[in-house]
């Protein structure tokens, strides 16, 4: 079979990453195009791979010929226009979380996705794909905790990046739990309060850490705790409280070491680390959904409900007091 000829838009860290999952990972892919705001590191890129061309804009690279099937890895603010400009071309789009970064925004790719008439938007939320996180589904869909009634999470980060601002906590953190427990729970989230503990020092001028509620349709509650400057390592946890039982994602790190008195693991230093496993699952379904022409993963609508959930916790935060989620009807394309 024809390997899929990708393009990639943000050859930042996560950008670099997924390339180096492309050539020296997975099978059936070539890197065609590569393009960034930062032209230098596009460039840079660009001449470390034996294929690919530069392009100085990603409308350019959409438009390239050569290129089948496009990821989208740039900020989150200029995800619309590069994944609108992919459903025009009629190109596969795999785009790293969020899908947009307002309901608004994702509402008009939803629209023209409905309209284009097929699916062509893959949403990076990788936890799906994740061992524990699947693992964790199939315990819960096996009925062995009885019915899901809370679930705690903590989403920890030692420490983020100069541009990261205190929305991004939600829309750029925080959305992974929002979309996590939406799949989890086979359930949509209702309703949705933010609280903000005592300032972490480390933090600057973020609000930082966060604690947010989620109140699911079924009744169950999620607590999610956000700390994005918490210096000890990336700590991604999760438990869900069943009727009957308990449910939680494991340490993950393959041994601990018990020695002098102490007891010990190692903690994961950041994302690439922690979620090595999906992000390759993830983009091998991705590659094969390309291939045969027949998008899986998470859509666009996860993309949009994720936003709507993100909006009411912006407001939430800014407002100090619980906001409703209100979803539109969602169009039978995406059932
Ligand atoms: P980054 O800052 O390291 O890289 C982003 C790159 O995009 C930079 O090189 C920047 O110059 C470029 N860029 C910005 N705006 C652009 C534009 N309009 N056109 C072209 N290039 C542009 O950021 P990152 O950490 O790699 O994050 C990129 C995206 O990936 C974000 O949406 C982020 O939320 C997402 N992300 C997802 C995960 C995950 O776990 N799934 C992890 C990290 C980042
Ligand atoms: C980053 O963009 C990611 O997606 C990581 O998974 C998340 O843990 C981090 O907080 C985000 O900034």
């Amino acid at each position: 079979m024809a390997a899929v000829r990708v393009g990639v838009i943000g050859v930042g860290m996560i950008g670099q990453d997924h390339i180096r999952r492309l050539t020296r990972v997975l099978a059936g892919s070539e890197v065609m195009a590569v393009t960034d705001s930062d032209l230098a590191r596009a460039k840079s890129v660009a001449d470390s791979l034996p294929a690919a061309r530069m392009h100085t804009t990603g409308q350019d690279l959409i438009r390239d010929s050569s290129v089948d099937a496009v990821v989208v890895a740039s900020w989150g603010a200029s995800h619309e226009e590069y994944v609108l400009a992919c459903i025009a071309a009629g190109k596969p789009v795999f785009c790293e979380k969020p899908l947009a970064t307002t309901q608004e925004a994702c509402l008009r790719i939803l629209e023209a996705e409905v309209a284009f008439g097929r699916r062509l938007v893959q949403v990076g939320f990788m936890r799906r794909y994740d061992p524990a996180y699947v693992a964790l589904k199939q315990t819960l869909s096996s009925g062995a905790i009885g019915a899901p009634l809370m679930m705690h999470c903590a989403h920890r980060n030692p420490s983020v990046p100069a541009h990261y601002t205190s929305d991004m906590a939600i829309t750029d953190t925080t959305v992974h739990e929002i979309d996590v427990v939406r799949w989890l729970l086979d359930d949509e989230i209702m309703a949705t309060s933010v609280l903000t503990p005592r300032r972490n020092r480390r933090a600057g001028e973020l609000r930082d850490p966060l604690f947010v509620l989620l109140e699911m349709a079924s009744g169950a509650l999620v607590d999610v705790e956000v700390s994005v400057n918490i210096d000890y390592g990336y700590d991604i946890r999760g438990e869900v409280v069943g009727e009957s039982g308990v449910a939680t994602l494991a340490e993950s790190n393959v041994i601990t070491v018990k020695r002098s008195g102490s007891f010990m693991g190692h903690v994961p230093v950041d994302w690439r680390e922690r979620f090595i496993a999906a992000y390759d699952a993830e983009f091998r379904a991705w590659l094969d959904s390309v291939e045969a022409g027949v998008p899986t993963g998470p859509s666009t609508w996860d993309g949009y409900a994720a936003a709507a959930v993100c909006d009411a916790a912006l407001a939430a935060l800014r407002e100090g007091r619980r906001q409703l989620v209100a979803l539109q009807k969602r169009p039978s394309f995406y059932d």
